[in-house]
């Protein structure tokens, strides 16, 4: 009834379910993705029947730090989101760094406790949105832009794990291998063509640069209209980076993370035309004014899962417009949630101006029922039904679940299979 008050839903219960997806043999900076990615699905179930949805990594120590916070929400507002930051830091207390990856920056305790934020706070904006009716996007400041346009992540790839990485049976996906121009221009005509993508977004560190810088050539004789992107995460040293970006001049919206860290990554900027991007040398908000004073980047990107959600992506957004900084959006490989929620907080921060990464395309299993986020034009349109307009499929939830039992994969390591295929394989930072 009129002027009747809401009731504001208080968590019950947390339950973190980790899954395992098929991920192909993707090559990048630290070797090749495993034959398993793991996530974990978050349910927040609250006193009012509303369970809100969330997605985070599902490496151990991942899952261990969402499993120490939740207890301490019991009884917790889903509003109050000062509130969850608070006792998800104090039951962190003194956790360990945790890094998923190198290729997101070096780990910190401050990075752990955002990764956890992060992933109950989307959980607590779909239940927000389910007990008012409102959108994940109207509940950020509404959308200034109702379809988020996203890039095809081009990647080297071989056409199957090596030997010994996957169980037998396992089931090669129909990519092929792409190890040279052609492959990877086949591989971004096939991404054209199917989701209708406009910024072409190579992952590179993987092969000589100046292999990689003629895979961007050739990427633009093919495509002579879309808006190219390279990123070698970090595996170039300053010099590398300073011989190569002249030749990507005019080529390139931007060049993301030739080299590692702010000092190195300022240097190149000296000399290069080219702006540069990172979701390496600022991943957090203490690296924020090194960048600033070193003028080393001219783009950041945004990731909900580690800079501590919705709330802290935009915080960051009202930096980058301080500073001048353009915004994108870095992705891992994610689920249907992950995506809703990507496409939410693109929706709603004006200055998020490039299209947003994300690994879709080389995802073959999902944990959402099919409907909600439908392709077009490169970009997917903002899920209509409140929160943010996904439906847990639980009978994917079991499936996935029981695929990450029997896996045996328990942490993201790009190493293993690279060394299976080369035994004399080291990881080398910068390797060119
Ligand atoms: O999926 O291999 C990958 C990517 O390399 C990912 O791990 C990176 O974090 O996409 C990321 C990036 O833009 O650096
Ligand atoms: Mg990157």
């Amino acid at each position: 009834p009129k002027g009747k008050p809401l009731r504001t839903p208080k968590v019950t219960d947390i339950v973190v379910t980790p899954v395992a997806v098929l991920d192909p043999p993707l090559l990048n900076a630290s070797g090749v993705h495993q034959p398993y990615q793991l996530r974990a699905v978050i349910e927040l179930h609250t006193d009012t029947g509303i369970t809100g949805l969330g997605e985070a990594y599902g490496d151990d120590p991942t899952l261990a730090n969402l499993r120490a916070a939740a207890p301490a929400l019991v009884g917790l507002s889903v509003f109050d989101l000062n509130g969850l930051a608070t006792r998800v830091a104090e039951a962190l207390g003194a956790v360990d760094a945790v890094g998923m990856t190198d290729l997101i920056g070096a780990a910190s305790r401050e990075k752990s406790v955002a990764q956890t934020v992060g992933a109950l706070e989307v959980a607590c904006y779909d239940a927000q949105g389910k007990a008012t009716g409102l959108r994940v996007c109207d509940l950020l400041g509404g959308a200034v832009r109702e379809a988020v346009p996203f890039s095809a992540y081009l990647f080297y790839r071989w056409a199957h794990h090596p030997e010994g990485a996957a169980p037998e049976g396992y089931p090669a996906d129909d990519w092929g291998a792409a190890l040279d121009p052609e492959g990877i221009v086949a591989q971004a005509r096939r991404m054209v063509d199917t989701y209708g993508f406009r910024s072409l977004k190579l992952k590179g560190g993987v092969f000589e640069p100046e292999a990689e810088a003629e895979a961007i050539e050739a990427l633009r004789a093919a495509f002579p209209d879309h808006p190219l992107r390279l990123d070698p995460n970090a595996n170039w040293s300053v010099e590398t980076s300073k011989r190569i970006a002249p030749r990507l001049e005019g080529l390139l919206e931007y060049l993301e993370d030739p080299t590692g860290g702010n000092p190195g990554m300022a240097e190149v900027a000296r000399a290069t035309s080219l702006p540069l991007a990172t979701n390496m040398c600022v991943t957090s908000f203490a690296e924020i004014p090194e960048a600033a004073a070193l003028d080393s980047v001219k783009i950041v990107l945004t990731d909900h899962h580690y800079w501590g959600g919705f709330r802290a992506s935009m915080r960051l957004a009202g930096i980058c417009e301080t500073f001048g900084w353009g915004l994108s959006m870095h992705s891992n490989t994610h689920l249907g949630i992950s995506l809703a929620a990507m496409t939410h907080l693109a929706a709603a921060v004006p200055g998020l101006t490039y299209a947003c990464d994300t690994h879709s395309p080389w995802q073959r299993e999902e944990v959402v029922r099919p409907g909600a986020l439908v392709w077009s034009e490169g970009s997917l349109a903002v899920p209509q039904q409140p929160g943010l307009g996904v439906e847990l499929d639980r009978d994917a939830l079991e499936r996935l679940h029981k695929q990450y039992l029997d896996c045996g994969v328990r942490s993201r390591d790009d190493r293993v299979g690279m060394v299976l295929a080369d035994p004399a394989w080291e990881r080398r930072t910068p390797r060119f």
